[in-house]
């Protein structure tokens, strides 16, 4: 059982992601537990006043600590050794997240996520209240609701109890450092374009031995940057070939 408490200015954004596909039936059985929170609720303010103008000038508006410590603080504690809650706050400055990071976060009973919103938030909140600061690529967002979702669906597809077929995870991309081959369904041909013999064959046997090769292709020729795609026979030297290959699929 994951329990994961989200700290937002927008908690409207996770209504039907929450409902929907794994998440929904995580939640459903019980295994995965999210609640939604309202930064706004810890303002002592009559305006409920979230955010203020950096020090030093500048664009744009800083998320204030006072809530944000105090909302943290409820949820999970304060910061410390005894602190069972890991707290994570969303930033562009924040490690990026993979998926070891997102197997070993699914591990933990408790995690508290901070949505960083506007420019930022103000630094005593990191270095007072917040464990640990994640990004999710190189591109840039208006907050970080979309990367908890991020992060709370890729943990829930690990959860035991969630997908029906356990092997269905551990096959998957960037488990075994790989990407996937192609795949196909019916029709055998589509628009003139025939699936390939052997997936037809009943070799099952070949048909494995052609979706390791498609995979580490795969991998080899778009992210070459995984390692698993690099460690094969033909690895080196074979550029032109595997040109060749790829428009032959
Ligand atoms: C002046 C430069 N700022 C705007 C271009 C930097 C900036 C501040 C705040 C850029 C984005 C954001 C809001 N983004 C997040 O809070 C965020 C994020 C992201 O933008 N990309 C990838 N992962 C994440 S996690 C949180």
């Amino acid at each position: 059982m994951l329990r994961v408490d989200v700290i937002t200015i927008f908690p409207g954004l996770f209504g039907p992601f929450l409902e929907e596909a794994f998440v929904g039936v995580a939640r459903r059985r019980g295994i995965l537990e999210v609640s939604v929170h309202n930064l706004r609720d810890w303002t002592t303010d009559r305006h409920r006043t979230v955010d203020d103008s950096p020090y030093g000038g500048g664009p744009g508006m800083v998320l204030k600590p006072e809530p944000l410590v105090a909302a943290i603080e409820s949820l999970a504690g304060p910061k410390g050794d005894e602190r069972r809650t890991q707290v994570i706050l969303f930033s562009p400055q924040g490690g990026r997240l993979d998926q070891d990071r997102v197997a070993a976060l699914a591990r933990t009973p408790r995690l508290v996520l901070v949505c960083g919103r506007y420019e930022g938030v103000d630094q005593r909140v990191v270095d007072l209240a917040v464990d640990e600061e994640l990004s999710i690529g190189d591109y840039v967002l208006s907050g970080g609701e979309l990367p908890a979702m991020t992060l709370i669906e890729a943990m829930t597809r690990l959860l035991p109890g969630v997908l029906g077929n356990p092997e269905s995870t551990s096959m998957e991309s960037f488990e075994g450092g790989l990407l996937e081959g192609p795949h196909y369904t019916r029709p055998a041909t589509f628009r003139g374009h025939s699936v390939p013999e052997v997936l037809r064959s009943g070799d099952h046997a070949a048909v494995a031995r052609w979706r390791v090769d498609a995979a580490q292709r795969a991998t080899r020729d778009r992210r070459p940057d995984l390692r698993a795609g690099c460690a094969t026979k033909d690895s080196a030297g074979a550029q032109p070939k595997r040109r060749r290959e790829r428009q032959e699929r």
